[in-house]
């Protein structure tokens, strides 16, 4: 009998798109963000992707003592991937975003594959009241922001962290992401298997139409053939709905509050817990089984949990 495939789930805990005016349960302070990572990985997932927060006011941070106050606490109690961004936020420099991946050696990083606009302020048209003055201005400087991701940016971020043996959660926002990727392949920076973590319905990037979908699936099949885990993020409200469609297909599936607060029409999610138990009904509707942090790590050919420097 033919084996039921192996989905990894990603679970992207908080991050820097939403603000802590826009949910009471976006996790801010490191006690929140340990306690919404392990919740995520109980529930099933196998990849915890952090960002930081300042506890006093909830701003991005990647200062690496802040990730110091929880990244010890989600390796002692659970076996997940821990995914340390290099994006940070939007607003920060390339050094800058860099500098927990550099201290913490993680098994894997994310990594973003073009610059790109990256359009915050419609969520102003809901979002009146805040509770922090940066939260309006993060959002309405989003207007004339450029994600700087450039060649010499990612062929830094692709060195520096290679030489720690950390490997790649490719973020692409388009479909010339795949090509800078494939460009970097080309080039021997990028080894197989690659992490295509395909985003869908950000302003500035693809949009979340089935056939943007289709459209990055098949470049990316034809890009890199058997060489590539993909996997599928929707913001907002397109991540059940895409996630589905994309697991449907062979995709695995990255949820969180990151990228969506919410859990139905109107609805915020009471935890990341609560999106990875969504997804994984849904998975387990399509017959599919949910890799564990061990089966992600071969699939993704990491170096292993006791290679950090946590
Ligand atoms: N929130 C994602 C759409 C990163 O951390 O490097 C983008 C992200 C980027 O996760
Ligand atoms: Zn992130």
């Amino acid at each position: 009998m033919a084996q039921a495939r192996k989905v990894i789930i990603t679970c992207a805990v908080t991050g820097a798109i939403h603000t802590p005016s826009m949910s009471p349960h976006l996790p801010v302070t490191p006690d929140e963000v340990a306690a919404a990572a392990i919740g995520a990985a109980q529930a099933g997932a196998a990849v915890i992707h952090l960002h930081a927060r300042d506890p006093i006011d909830g701003r991005p941070t990647q200062d690496p003592a802040a990730f110091a106050h929880f990244l010890p606490e989600i390796k002692a109690k659970t076996s997940a991937v821990i995914n340390i961004t290099t994006g940070g936020s939007p607003h920060m420099t390339v050094a800058e975003r860099l500098r927990p991946a550099h201290h913490y050696k993680p098994e894997l990083a994310s990594l973003n594959m073009g610059s790109m606009n990256f359009g915050l302020y419609p969520m102003l048209e809901r979002q009146k009241e805040f509770k922090h003055a940066w939260e309006r201005t993060h959002l309405e400087n989003s207007r004339d922001l450029v994600f700087k991701n450039t060649f010499a940016d990612i062929e830094y971020v692709l060195t520096s962290c290679t030489a720690n043996g950390t490997r790649f959660e490719f973020e692409c926002y388009d479909i010339s992401h795949l090509y800078n990727l494939a460009h970097f392949v080309d080039r021997k920076l990028a080894t197989p298997p690659f992490f295509v973590q395909s985003v869908f319905g950000l302003l500035g990037g693809i949009g979340a139409h089935p056939e943007d979908l289709m459209h990055m699936k098949r470049t990316a099949d034809r890009l890199f053939g058997k060489d590539f885990v993909w996997s599928i993020l929707g913001a907002g409200r397109n991540q059940i709905p895409l996630a589905t469609l994309g697991a449907a297909q062979g995709s695995n599936v990255r949820v969180g509050l990151e990228d969506s607060l919410w859990i139905g029409p109107g609805q915020l999610a009471e935890s990341n817990a609560a999106q990875v138990r969504k997804i994984k009904q849904v998975l387990e509707g399509l017959s599919l089984e949910i890799a564990t942090p061990a089966e992600a790590r071969q699939m993704l050919a990491l170096k292993g949990a006791d290679q950090v420097n946590f």
